[in-house]
């Protein structure tokens, strides 16, 4: 057996990287006990939105264990476990606009559509950050404008009427999730913009934080997201 694996590695009080690691790990974890434990009280329609939400933040506590780890180990980005959490954590998030948006007729057309966006946005932005560095701006290009047809799409396309034709608290809960993805996930660009090297890097500040940028981002959409979602299945409970 390898004893290494029981020495914990020191914090240094400064390190406020690793911090946002550790506390990422907690919030996450707690976050998809209350939304499991939650699960009985709903009926068969939101139970299944409220498991997504408990889904996402709990694939995401079991990569922030990993990355506060990996992070303590080299200080290093964990760049690779960022990304598999995300592309396993943001298609879900997709399935929940398509999973409230059912009740207006939603088709599976637009769940693919956006997972789809969701994944080239994903891939490209790996391909940026990981393996063609010295193109970060191009691949970052590619990424932001499948974000932006995301953006689009929620916010004006074929998922807006369906939330306008569901109306009440669906549309409510619509909107606060559109401006979840205009405003926390503009966090993830800027982030990336921080960590690599284009036209942009002389405005922008550099260094470890873009780690921060991104553990502040995590906890806002996905325990936030989640919220939202728990609330929309609430309401829809008692009514
Ligand atoms: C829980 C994780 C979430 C919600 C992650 C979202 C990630 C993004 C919206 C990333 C977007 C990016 C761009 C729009 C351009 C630069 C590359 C990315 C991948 C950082």
């Amino acid at each position: 057996m390898n004893l290494n694996l029981l020495v914990i590695s020191k914090m240094d009080p400064t390190d406020y990287v690793g911090f946002t690691f550790f506390v990422g790990c907690m919030a996450m974890m707690a976050a998809s006990a209350f939304f499991f434990l939650s699960l009985n009280q709903f009926d068969k329609k939101w139970r299944t939105s409220v498991l997504v939400s408990g889904l996402i933040t709990f694939i995401a506590a079991v990569h922030y264990f990993y990355m506060r780890d990996y992070w303590a180990a080299h200080t290093e980005s964990p760049t690779f476990f960022r990304y598999v959490d995300w592309i396993l954590t943001v298609p879900l998030m997709c399935v929940e606009f398509y999973l409230i948006l059912k009740v207006a007729g939603a088709k599976t057309s637009l769940l693919w559509k956006m997972i789809g966006l969701s994944v080239v946005m994903l891939v490209t932005g790996y391909f940026g950050e990981a393996v063609f560095t010295e193109d970060a701006a191009l691949w970052g290009a590619i990424s932001g404008a499948a974000y932006f047809l995301i953006v689009y799409e929620i916010w004006f396309g074929n998922a807006k009427k369906l939330a306008v034709a569901a109306g009440g608290d669906v549309l409510k809960s619509h909107k606060i999730l559109c401006w979840f993805i205009l405003v926390g996930w503009a966090i993830y660009p800027i982030g990336y913009m921080m960590g690599t090297e284009g036209w942009y890097s002389s405005f922008m500040p550099s260094g470890g934080s873009i780690d921060v940028a991104y553990n502040i981002a995590d906890a806002i959409n996905k325990i936030g997201f989640g919220l939202v979602i728990y609330s929309l299945a609430v309401k829809k409970q008692e009514a």
